[in-house]
C-alpha cells in the first residue's frame, strides 16, 4: 500500500490537525508543501477544483476534507476514535462546533501582529497582497458568517472555559486518550497560541497542559516530495476498488458537482463512482492521463447533477 502523501503548507491550522494526528497515529507519511492560495496545479489536477488545504492521497485516491483525510488515518493505524464517524453523538457535534465556529473566531482573534509577520515571512510582498485579496473575496462568499469581530474574543473565552471544564477529570476531552475531537479543537487554539503568540489561553492551566500533551505527539518523520512527484504517483497508479454495497446509489454513472456549503465552496466535478455513509466518491480524468478517485464528505457538502 502506497504511503499517504498530505499536501499542506505551515500556517494552515487543519493542516496542523492532520499533521498532529499523524504523529499520534505514527504513520510513515510524505509531505508536500503547498502554496497558501490558488493558482497550486498541480493539486488542482489532483482534487479537480476543491480548493481548500490540506488534501491528501493514497496512490490514486484523492481524499479531500480533514475528516475524509482522518477516516483514513483511523484506518490505516487501525484507532478507529481517530475517524469522526466512529465517535459518539456527543463527539461529533464537540468536534463540528470546534472545527467551524469556533476555527472562525480564533482566525478573528488569532494574535494579529504575530500572525501578520509570519505571513509576510512566508510570502513575498506582491504574494501577501494576493493573500489578503484571496482571504477577503472567501469570506465574501461565505454562507457561514461566524460570531463577527466583536463576538471573537468571547466565543473562544466560553469554548476555552468548556475544554478547561472537561479536563478536569481526564487527559484528553472525551477520556485517556485523545480521540478526533481532540485534534478538532488543538489545531485553532494552537494557531492563536503557537502561532499568534496570543496569551488569551494563559488563564486556562488545564488546556495549556492538555496542548503541550498534544504537541508532544510531535509530526513523525514525513519524507518532503514535490508536487510533480505526487502527481506521477497518482498517474502511475489505479484507484482501489470500490465495494459493490458503495455502488448503489441512483446517481452513480452520473455526471456530478460536488462543493463544501459554507465557505471555499469551489466544486470538483467528476462522475459519481462511489457513495458511503460518509462520502462521495469521484472519478476524474485529469490533463495529461491517469484516473482518480477523490473522495469528498457528504457532510456540509452539496451534490448536484451537472
Ligand atoms: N472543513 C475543512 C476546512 C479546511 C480549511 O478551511 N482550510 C483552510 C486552511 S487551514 C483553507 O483551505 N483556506 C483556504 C486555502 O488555503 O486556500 C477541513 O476540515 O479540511
Amino acid at each position: 500500500m502506497p504511503e499517504l502523501i498530505l499536501h499542506h503548507y505551515p500556517l494552515s491550522p487543519f493542516s496542523e490537525k492532520l499533521r498532529v494526528m499523524l504523529g499520534y497515529a505514527g504513520l510513515s507519511w510524505q509531505s508536500v508543501i503547498t502554496r497558501e492560495m490558488p493558482p497550486r496545479p498541480r493539486l488542482e489536477a489532483l482534487a479537480g477544483g476543491y480548493r481548500k488545504v490540506p488534501v491528501a492521497q493514497i496512490g490514486a485516491d484523492v481524499f479531500c476534507d480533514t475528516r475524509t483525510i482522518a477516516s483514513e488515518i483511523a484506518t490505516l493505524s487501525v484507532r478507529p476514535e481517530l475517524g469522526l464517524e466512529n465517535c459518539s453523538a456527543e463527539v461529533r457535534e464537540f468536534a463540528a462546533m470546534a472545527d467551524l465556529e469556533v476555527f472562525l473566531a480564533c482566525v478573528m482573534v488569532g494574535g494579529a501582529g504575530k500572525i501578520t509577520q509570519r505571513v509576510r515571512e512566508a510570502m513575498s510582498l506582491p504574494d501577501v497582497l494576493r493573500f489578503a485579496w484571496d482571504r477577503i473575496g472567501i469570506g465574501l462568499r461565505a454562507k457561514v458568517k461566524g460570531v463577527g469581530i466583536r463576538g471573537a474574543r468571547p466565543r473562544v473565552l466560553r469554548h476555552l472555559a468548556e475544554v478547561e471544564g472537561r479536563l478536569q477529570q481526564r487527559d484528553f476531552l472525551f477520556g485517556p486518550r485523545p480521540n478526533h475531537a481532540d485534534f478538532s479543537t488543538y489545531h485553532s487554539l494552537w494557531f492563536i497560541r503557537d502561532m499568534g503568540g496570543s496569551s488569551l489561553i494563559d488563564a486556562f492551566p488545564r488546556t495549556l497542559a492538555w496542548m503541550d500533551r498534544m504537541k508532544a505527539f510531535g509530526h513523525g518523520e514525513p519524507r518532503q516530495i514535490s508536487a510533480q512527484q505526487a502527481l506521477d504517483v497518482a498517474r502511475a497508479a489505479e484507484p482501489r476498488a470500490i465495494a459493490p454495497e458503495h455502488r448503489q446509489d441512483a446517481l452513480i454513472g452520473s455526471k456530478v458537482r460536488v462543493a463544501p456549503t459554507d465557505y471555499g465552496q469551489d466544486p470538483t466535478i467528476g462522475i459519481l463512482v462511489g457513495a458511503t455513509p460518509e462520502r462521495w466518491i469521484l472519478m476524474r480524468e485529469p490533463q495529461g492521463g491517469g484516473r482518480l478517485h477523490v473522495h469528498l464528505p457528504k457532510a456540509d457538502f452539496e451534490l448536484k447533477v451537472v
